[in-house]
């Protein structure tokens, strides 16, 4: 019995180490702007891939490396991954105002507009993650995981207010959106929601006719029955 137990223990805590933290959770394949900031709009320099760390620890990404279907475009030099931190590798360039930044080392990303697929290995040559794109890639949006880390790839525009949020969370960019100079603070302005349909419901004003429908109908009733 107990040693039924260790086995199930060390099959469960196989499959938690499986689980990897830090995961590809954005890739633009077709940049239309300045995606780096470095004041060049490239068609190559600003392709990225933004990895996330979905984990509690900081994750140490030296000798990780990022293939896409051809070859291996990317291998990390020194750097650590805080928990809920990004990492941004470009095409190349001299990425701008990212807290953590690389370019890749081979020369490209050499992300292919039309469909590719993206593997992160770490240093042992272990798969992490894999994302793959059709030709939804020929835009000029990224492809990002929705909800941030673990889900999955869809046009980024298809959840956030943006095309793009490279080192940042896709909906950081939505709340930044609202201007928030205009409002007076002195109003109490009640919290706006930001996600989540829109639920049907009626309005109080019709709630109040059709409530004032039913008496009407329920009266008519009673003149004509009676
Ligand atoms: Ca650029
Ligand atoms: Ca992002």
């Amino acid at each position: 019995m107990r040693r039924l137990l260790m086995v199930l223990a060390a099959a469960l805590c196989s499959v938690t180490s499986v689980e990897a933290a830090v995961v590809i959770n954005e890739v633009l394949a077709a940049p239309g702007s300045d995606a780096n900031r470095d004041g060049n709009s490239s068609t190559t320099q600003d392709e990225y891939i933004e990895l996330y760390n979905t984990g509690t620890t900081s994750v140490d990404l030296t000798g990780w490396s990022l293939q896409d279907k051809v070859r291996t475009r990317h291998v990390f030099d020194t750097l650590q991954i805080p928990p809920g931190g990004y990492v941004v590798v470009f095409g190349g360039g001299e990425p701008q105002g990212f807290d953590n930044a690389a370019i890749a080392s081979t020369g490209s990303l050499g992300l292919n507009n039309s469909g590719d697929e993206v593997v992160l290995l770490d240093a042992e040559d272990v798969e992490q993650d894999r994302v793959m794109y059709g030709t939804e890639g020929k835009q000029s949006i990224a492809l990002g995981r929705y909800p941030e880390g673990n889900g999955p790839m869809a046009l980024h525009s298809e959840f956030a207010d943006a095309d793009s949020s490279p080192g940042t969370a896709a909906m950081e960019q939505v709340s930044q959106l609202p201007d928030a100079g205009t409002v007076d603070s002195s109003d109490e302005v009640p919290p706006v929601p930001t996600e989540g349909p829109v639920a049907a419901v009626p309005e109080p004003s019709s709630m109040l006719l059709l409530g004032l429908g039913s008496v009407g109908l329920a009266g008519l009733k009673k003149t004509f029955l009676s």
